[in-house]
């Protein structure tokens, strides 16, 4: 109908996660993946790196030259990484809630920076800010062949 289709608009939109290597040594890479799945996003692709610098030095450009560029990109560099994308209606900022805020001393609890972390340089976890940034980063961490298009069967149990 005219409603599923309306209710439905926007479901593809997609953002990037990357669970930092703080994230991976505190064990929390389930857990996180668990809060997406279960608020009814689609996971479309999934996997564990080595970021090598020239890929990290893409994603943080705008940070380039601040204070905390170097630190950001050996923190980063320092082990692997569990990158994802997700999939649904708002993702990208409904993703941004679900991380908190960059310092998790202003993060409630509740969401996963809020629950895990404590300063802004060991926040655990990344998810792109805006649509431009979500395709960006996407593009950058992965191949377009590592991205998955499936439906999912409880669809219409996520969606009107
Ligand atoms: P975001 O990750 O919430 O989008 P940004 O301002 O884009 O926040 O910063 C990117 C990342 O750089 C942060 O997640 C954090 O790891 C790091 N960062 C930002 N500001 C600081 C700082 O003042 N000290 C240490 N690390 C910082």
């Amino acid at each position: 109908s005219k409603l599923d289709i309306l209710n439905m608009a926007g479901a593809s939109e997609r953002t990037f996660i990357m669970i930092k290597p703080d994230g991976v040594q505190r064990g929390v890479v389930g857990d996180i993946i668990r809060r997406f799945e279960q608020r009814g996003y689609k996971l479309v692709a999934l996997k564990m790196l080595q970021p090598p610098k020239a890929l990290l030095e893409s994603h943080y450009e705008e940070h380039k030259g601040k204070k905390f560029y170097e630190p950001l990109l050996e923190y980063i560099g320092s082990g692997p990484v569990v990158a994802t994308v997700w999939e649904g209606v708002n993702v990208i900022t409904v993703g941004r809630k679900m991380l908190g805020a960059t310092d998790p001393a202003k993060s409630e609890p509740g969401t996963i920076r809020g629950d895990f972390g404590i300063v802004t340089g060991r926040n655990i976890v990344h998810g792109s800010d805006s649509e431009s940034a979500a395709k960006r980063e996407i593009g950058l961490w992965f191949r377009p062949e590592e991205v998955s298009d499936w439906k999912h069967t409880a669809e219409k149990w996520i969606y009107e």
